[in-house]
């Protein structure tokens, strides 16, 4: 999702100014990185954006991408391995086009991917691929997940084995064009468009045992005030927009998620992995692009922010993705991370 009218300012933005980190490679661009460590190695599970010949718009139409690769690292901060393609739109028999933030979990001996994508009629559905390797390549399921819309699918493992994805966004990840049930073509092209009633929330449902489907209906990742009250839809600076997390820590669930058109990535800790959520601060100020996306996980004893921003291109649907470590404070509050030096 991107706004092609905020691209100018966000870049003089940048000017003059030093990047807290550097992307972690630069043979292709990258996005939206989901980042797992599974038997001690790192694995990021990125979009791979690519140059189209679709115009910027509100909806995201040029993030255009076709396939994903995915990265690995033995350490943080040491060497990335670029791997080959592990799924391409070509293999997936239901989507068409635009396959964007993707995420990945682990189940026995079996790796699964999980990604959004356009189908035949517009609307983003969100599909699954296996694999025996982190790495791929990826053999994907001959139809989308039973039941599921929208985008940016973010699968979370519990202590005790459950697995639960988040998922949604709105704009051009359509939430508020699923407000029946049903995709609406001719629906609102951003939001509820009501700033005085709850917003548009991000979607949670549990996993098969299989991991292939959902076990119940998608319920809503209800994000709360100090009040306990919805966050509501004129509250850009707090409410859901895309980018769902989902991570623990000190046994509270820490969702987090991007805002969208005010760019920064936030969070919010619940008791359950259902929520409700409080809203707590900022984990990323605004990054060089429209959009970031992150991931969070723990390696090594420590926390790692995983985001993406415009570096070395400059412009927005050609990203980078990143990596730099995240603070608690003895409360367990995160510690904002600006993502520039100076
Ligand atoms: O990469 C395409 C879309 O842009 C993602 O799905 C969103 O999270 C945003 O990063």
């Amino acid at each position: 999702a991107a706004d092609a009218d905020n691209a100018a300012p966000q870049a003089s933005a940048t000017e003059g100014r030093q990047y807290l980190s550097q992307p972690l490679i630069s043979e292709i661009y990258t996005a939206d990185p989901s980042a797992h460590v599974w038997d001690g190695k790192i694995y990021v599970y990125p979009s791979h954006d690519i140059e189209g010949p679709t115009p910027e718009d509100d909806l995201g139409s040029h993030f255009e991408m076709r396939d994903y690769r995915v990265l690995s690292m033995d350490k943080i901060g040491g060497p990335v391995t670029l791997h080959p393609v592990a799924l391409d739109i070509d293999q997936v028999p239901w989507a068409d086009k635009q396959m964007w933030a993707p995420d990945a979990a682990r189940k026995g001996d079996t790796y699964f991917l999980y990604f959004p994508a356009k189908d035949k009629q517009g609307a983003f559905r969100i599909g699954v691929a296996t694999s025996k390797s982190p790495v791929g390549p990826f053999e994907p399921q001959p139809e989308p997940i039973k039941g599921s819309f929208s985008i940016d699918p973010a699968v979370f493992t519990d202590s005790d084995g459950k697995s639960y994805m988040y998922f949604g966004g709105i704009w051009g990840g359509q939430l508020q064009r699923f407000t029946t049930g049903e995709y609406d073509p001719n629906g609102s092209k951003t939001d509820l468009q009501a700033d005085d009633q709850p917003a548009l929330t991000a979607k949670v449902a549990m996993l098969s045992d299989d991991m292939l489907q959902f076990a119940e209906q998608p319920r809503d990742v209800v994000v709360t005030d100090e009040n306990g009250k919805p966050l509501l839809g004129g509250d850009h600076d707090r409410r859901f927009f895309e980018a769902s997390w989902m991570h623990k820590y000190n046994d509270k669930y820490y969702f987090s998620y991007s805002t969208g058109d005010t760019h920064y990535i936030v969070y919010a800790i619940g008791d359950s992995p259902y929520g409700p959520f409080r809203y707590t601060g900022r984990i990323l100020e605004p990054v060089e692009g429209w959009t970031t996306h992150h991931s969070i996980v723990e390696w090594d004893g420590r926390w790692w922010l995983f985001y993406a921003d415009s570096q070395l291109s400059g412009q927005t649907r050609l990203r980078n993705v990143k990596v730099t470590e995240l603070f608690y404070n003895p409360d367990g509050t995160i510690k904002t991370i600006d993502p520039f030096v100076s």
